[in-house]
């Protein structure tokens, strides 16, 4: 760990007292995540259901099988703002049901979740939706989420109603897809339980890591949108939501700021199993996740159960989890400190060091543990080899794909000096007004309609392999929405060729591609069958990337597509969408808050 870096933790350090200074209404809202009065979840499923029967991680392919209970939980979320004061600076946030992170989703595999999103954001007003990170959609493409995309905004004071299958089991999370709103607080954690390969004997649940900034995230949009700006360094790191800053360091006197305002914590059971659902739901940085004294095995990496593999530290880029399983070797009276750090070479951060306490089941829980940090490998911008990774259900991918498609990042100034991301040339701009899905789904797919909305049609093509080429010095979380894709090779350099694991790569839904030059792009090579009509969404999950415009859309199986039926919502949605724009002016400034400058024209 480099000298500047120790000497900023040791400050946290000699700050931190474990008694809390505020209380936790004032930190995270309604939120009890990180607290030891959070439940542990259950081992049999929600309410104790095993929904799905005789199915289990190895005898079932989840991408064409899986249970369908017919039953499921509903959610009515209610998004407004509010201020929390989540590391002891007050700060204005976007809030769910007055939570920060949101409320946990929990459901059984093969439910079906049922979210009432209302928008109550006033002081401004603005639109919002919801993503729902890792959801296949398979039958529904038009719950996934993305304005411009496959819906309209949800309008001040109106709502939406989102309804789909939990078709793969695992650990998640969900956020808004609205500009950069989930850097604001528009995030929760999702856990949908299903088959385990390995036992344990306690699930603490979700563990949120997340880079911090005190500045309100539009401001930070104008800043990364603006002229001659840098991008902007994160203030803090959290562990759900929680942790300590120091005061001292804030200049303007406007800012209320409280010392010791509290860190998580989690209880651990000497000689039990803990399984521990690591989550990057931060805006920017990679995580790199230790527990003092204590390695961990990684039993899934997104919503892929994986051949277990023992690490002393799990690195997560943007929008990828690791369930990892936790021994407790500690005594009964033993407490340890969790860490999750920034990497320092990889990230823009100010204060990258996350801190939670882990307290065995006799220790006393306001103790400062006095444990030292595990040393780790930081030099990669990177995920973990592929070599290591063995999903658990094999799914070759072919050697033959249908089509394949070069994908070259760059970054620079325009011709106004604004920074932008590019992909082939071109810097995304969605249209708020005109989801793609409802053109594409009426046969619009007169591509490109405007080449801003970076389209790749893909036609009826049965598989496709991206061929993504970084030329840009940062590295950058790529997702694709509606897949798992195959993740045939990564690297610095030319691919020459060579498939890791061919007949059972790994397989995700977020996949670093590590930092480059035009001489040698970081590359990675991604596969998937096109078994999921609808326009799907390929972007970098850096919340400031893709305000930045690296982001594509594909449209796969047209044909097919064009023969779904939508639900009148996604309509209402539109009509609601048109009727507040029409009096009220949104701000066009990144990605994705562009609108036509003409009075709407609805498709409906
Ligand atoms: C807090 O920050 C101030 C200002 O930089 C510094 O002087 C002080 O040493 C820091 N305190 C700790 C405990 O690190
Ligand atoms: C939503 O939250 C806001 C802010 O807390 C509150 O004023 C409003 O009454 C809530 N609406 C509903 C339907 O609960
Ligand atoms: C945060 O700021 C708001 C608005 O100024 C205020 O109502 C609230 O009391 C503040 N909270 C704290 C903990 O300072
Ligand atoms: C963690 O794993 C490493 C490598 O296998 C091993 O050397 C080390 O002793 C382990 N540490 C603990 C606390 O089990
Ligand atoms: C795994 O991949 C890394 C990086 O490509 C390589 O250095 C290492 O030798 C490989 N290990 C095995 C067992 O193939
Ligand atoms: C540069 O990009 C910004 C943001 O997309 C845009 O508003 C501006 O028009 C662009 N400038 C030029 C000269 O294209
Ligand atoms: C497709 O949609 C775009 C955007 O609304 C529109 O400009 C264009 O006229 C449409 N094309 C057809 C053939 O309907
Ligand atoms: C496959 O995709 C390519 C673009 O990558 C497209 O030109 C071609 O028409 C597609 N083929 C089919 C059968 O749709
Ligand atoms: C249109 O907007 C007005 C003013 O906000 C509102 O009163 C009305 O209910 C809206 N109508 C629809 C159909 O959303
Ligand atoms: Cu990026």
């Amino acid at each position: 760990m480099a000298t500047a870096a120790s000497a900023v933790l040791s400050g946290i350090l000699s700050l931190s007292s474990l008694v809390p200074s505020l209380p936790q209404t004032v930190t995270n809202g309604a939120s009890i995540l990180g607290t030891l009065g959070a439940p542990t979840l259950s081992l049999t499923g929600l309410n104790g259901i095993i929904s799905w029967g005789s199915d289990t991680v190895s005898n079932t392919n989840p991408y064409v099988g899986g249970p369908v209970s017919g039953v499921g939980p509903t959610y009515n979320f209610n998004i407004s703002r509010g201020f929390i004061a989540p590391d002891g600076v007050n700060k204005s946030s976007l809030l769910i049901n007055g939570a920060f992170p949101g409320p946990l989703i929990e459901a059984n595999w093969g439910d079906t979740i049922t979210v009432k999103v209302c928008n109550n954001i006033y002081g401004p007003e603005e639109g919002t939706s919801l993503h729902w990170h890792g959801i296949l959609q398979k039958l529904t493409p038009w719950f996934d989420g993305v304005p411009a995309v496959q819906q309209c905004p949800i309008a001040p004071g109106a709502c939406f109603t989102y309804s789909f299958l939990a078709d793969l089991y695992g650990t998640s999370w969900y956020h808004s897809h609205y500009s950069a709103q989930y850097a604001g607080g528009l995030v929760g954690p999702m856990v949908i339980h299903g088959p385990s390969q390995v036992q344990y004997d306690y699930d603490l649940g979700p563990v949120m890591l997340s880079d911090a900034y005190h500045t309100e995230y539009f401001k930070i949009v104008e800043q990364v949108m603006g002229v001659n700006e840098g991008p902007p360094f994160s203030d803090n790191n959290l562990i759900n939501g929680k942790m300590n800053y120091n005061c001292s360091l804030i200049q303007d006197p406007t800012i209320q700021c409280t010392p010791n305002a509290g860190l998580s914590k989690f209880q651990f059971h000497s000689g039990k199993k803990h399984r521990l659902r690591l989550i990057n739901s931060g805006a920017e940085g990679i995580q790199r996740f230790t527990i003092d004294g204590h390695n961990m095995t990684i039993i899934a990496n997104d919503f892929v159960p994986i051949q277990p593999y023992t690490t002393n530290v799990v690195t997560l880029g943007i929008g990828q989890r690791s369930d990892v399983i936790v021994e407790g070797i500690g005594s009964p009276t033993s407490a340890y400190w969790m860490r999750s750090d920034l990497s320092p070479h990889c990230d823009l951060a100010n204060q990258p060091h996350a801190l939670a306490a882990i307290y065995y089941e006799n220790a006393v829980t306001t103790a400062k543990p006095t444990t030292t940090a595990t040393p780790y490998d930081d030099s990669k911008c990177g995920n973990d080899n592929l070599n290591l990774t063995t999903p658990y259900f094999p799914f070759p991918a072919t050697s033959n794909p249908a089509t394949t498609q070069d994908l070259v990042i760059t970054g620079a100034p325009n011709a106004s000096n604004i920074f932008l991301f590019y992909v082939n040339g071109e810097s995304f701009r969605g249209n708020y007004d005109h989801p793609m899905l409802v053109l594409a789904n009426q046969g619009n797919v007169s591509y490109p309609f405007d080449p801003q909305w970076n389209a790749y049609n893909f036609g009826d093509n049965s598989s496709i392999r991206l061929i993504v080429k970084n030329e840009f010095g940062a590295s950058h979380p790529m997702h694709l929405h509606g897949h798992n894709f195959n993740v045939l090779a990564e690297g610095v350099g030319t691919w020459d060729g060579t498939i890791v694991h061919q007949q059972n790569t790994q397989r995700r839904d977020v996949q670093l591609v590590q930092p480059g030059s035009p001489a040698a792009p970081g590359y990675i090579v991604l596969q998937y069958f096109t078994d999921n009509p609808g326009v799907w969404p390929f972007h970098c999950h850096i919340a400031w990337h893709v305000s930045a415009g690296l982001y594509i859309n594909t449209i796969e199986q047209e044909t097919l597509l064009q023969k779904r039926v939508l639900p009148s919502s996604v309509a209402q949605t539109c009509v609601a969408w048109a009727n507040y724009t029409g009096h009220d002016v949104v701000d066009e400034i990144d990605s994705g808050l562009k609108r036509s400058k003409e009075r709407n024209v609805l498709l409906f």
